[in-house]
């Protein structure tokens, strides 16, 4: 019988200093739970009250088995965005003036909820996403640890209100950090729980108020980090739960009059659509993560073994679709043959399945969507790009069921399109390259920077890497993930270009002050 509690195991996703066998039963017993659970009818929650609509409920069913409904959930409209932006706007006055310490204790609250939580949220964004066990335990740790660093930050920074200068004896002058009012938190699929509860977190943490809504094919996920605010007393209104067609609710959402700011993780088309539109009477902030190309660059002194390691698992941990994950590598020419073998031997060797089953790494796409993305992304690249390994759907067996493509490696001419555009599937492309600047060059080519490894044993060439890489989050000779596994504390998110608008990333040091706006305040004492 084992006695350790579940929030004692911690598990990122590049490190496990957790009992391992007490991990797989907790995530067992989470997932009976789960399925027990599934195909219930879920409400949008807004003032801490559900609410349903007349339309038809959205099916939300598991990519691993797509005759697996999860639950049906509530399809909002504009009728439904404009009732949570009021109730938003209503508690807007209330929990600004909460002392930041009261709101910081109320958020620690559910970032240890979280961590009692962790196997069944975990266990949801497995059946919801088809995330591997490693990677879903990895998204409910990360996202407790956002919460309580996003507290700190507050903390450390004394609720960012600070002493100013005196420019005359009879003045006091204070510098205050103030919330922008409301905030519309629109959240991809790829991280349900950490992005969610990232950008969320940091909003309320700083004083806003939030409306919510969770991508379509994780509303479940949401539900989740909605109860658990709700449970560690987030009040009503505060954080309101709208789920529904991104179609139908997106564009309500985000031009509602009371919204006073966006953030948002998705796509560089969403993102940069709603940035050019939502400042119309004055400019409001629209803190943007976007995509990412991310790139890995092997040099001719790296420990090869490390590289092919790093960048199998980058590129193919949750099947790729990750704004971090690694989609392409320039190689240099006198060891492109040596790693492209290395790297091409560990992908074959990927375990494909059921992602709930404890060894397997590589699960199935998010949806019908992707894995069709997938065969036309192929189709496009016949005869232009060379195939090492993968290139098609699954099937058979349990592959029939759900959405499973091969992980994909290409080799491709550096002119090729593979390189620039991103498709957020498990397709790596290689290129080879004469040398580092080369390398740096087709690197920087694209629009997005957001990730970037490298794998040398040179100084120099490390911090020549460094100064012209444009990525805002950079690893050197890391065997866990070439491009991916950033923690909040630890790696600051920051997309550069196309990946981001406001060049400070979640998970960094100066990211709850992107909530708030300054307030000087002067006050004279005469005589
Ligand atoms: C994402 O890639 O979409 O750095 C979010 C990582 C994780 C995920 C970031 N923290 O790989």
């Amino acid at each position: 019988m084992t006695t350790i509690a579940p929030e004692q195991i911690r598990i990122t996703y590049t490190s496990q200093s957790a009992d391992m066998e007490a991990a797989h039963k907790f995530f067992d017993e989470a997932l009976v739970k789960v399925r027990a659970e599934a195909g219930r009818e879920y409400p949008i929650y807004i003032d801490h009250k559900p609410v349903k609509t007349a339309e038809p409920l959205l099916p939300d069913s598991s990519p691993i088995d797509s005759s697996m409904l999860l639950g049906k959930f509530t399809a909002g409209n504009a009728a439904v965005v404009d009732q949570a932006l009021r109730s938003a706007a209503a508690q807007k006055g209330p929990w600004r003036r909460t002392p930041w310490a009261e709101r910081v204790a109320i958020l620690r609250k559910a970032a240890n909820l979280m961590r009692k939580r962790k196997f069944e949220l975990a266990a949801v964004m497995s059946l919801e996403v088809g995330k591997s066990r490693m990677e879903a335990l990895g998204d409910a740790e990360e996202s407790a640890d956002l919460i309580d660093y996003y507290c700190d930050q507050t903390e450390k920074a004394n609720g960012f209100v600070q002493s100013m200068n005196k420019i005359t004896p009879i003045e006091t002058n204070t510098d205050v950090l103030r919330p922008f009012g409301v905030f519309v938190c629109i959240a991809p699929f790829n991280f349900p729980l950490a992005l969610s509860t990232g950008m969320s977190s940091a909003a309320l943490v700083a004083g806003n108020t939030v409306v919510y809504k969770p991508a379509q094919d994780t509303p479940l996920t949401g539900l989740k980090l909605y109860e658990v605010y709700r449970d560690a007393g987030i009040p009503a209104g505060v954080f309101n739960f709208v789920t529904g067609k991104g179609s139908v609710m997106g564009d309500p959402l985000w031009q509602h009059p009371l919204t006073d700011g966006i953030v948002f993780t998705g796509s560089k088309e969403v993102g940069l659509h709603m940035y050019a539109q939502f400042s119309a009477k004055w400019v409001k902030p629209c803190l943007l993560e976007l995509g990412g190309k991310n790139p890995a660059i092997v040099m001719d002194s790296a420990d090869l073994d490390m590289a092919a390691e790093g960048v199998m698992k980058s590129a193919f941990g949750l099947q790729g679709q990750k704004c971090s994950a690694c989609s392409r590598v320039y190689v240099h020419k006198a060891v492109a043959a040596a790693f492209i073998e290395k790297l091409v031997a560990r992908t074959k060797a990927i375990k494909i399945g059921d992602p709930t089953e404890r060894d397997v790494y590589l699960g199935p796409v998010v949806n019908e969507r992707a894995a069709k993305k997938f065969e036309q992304v192929m189709a496009q690249g016949k005869g232009k790009v060379e195939v090492l390994t993968g290139g098609e759907r699954l099937k058979g067996g349990l592959f029939d069921k759900g959405w499973f493509v091969a992980p994909t490696i290409v080799k491709a001419p550096l002119s090729s399109d593979f390189f620039m555009e991103e498709f957020f599937l498990p397709l790596l492309t290689v290129g080879v390259v004469d040398s580092l600047d080369q390398a740096l060059e087709e690197s920087n080519k694209a629009e997005y920077g957001l990730t970037a490894g490298m794998y040398s044993k040179k100084q120099d060439e490390i911090e020549k890497f460094w100064d012209v890489i444009e990525s805002g989050v950079t690893y050197v000779n890391k065997r866990s993930g070439a491009t991916t596994g950033a923690w909040p504390g630890a790696q600051a998110f920051c997309g550069w270009k196309g990946s981001g608008s406001t060049g400070k990333g979640g998970c960094g040091p100066y990211y709850v002050s992107q909530f708030m706006r300054e307030q000087s305040r002067c006050v004279i004492k005469e005589g």
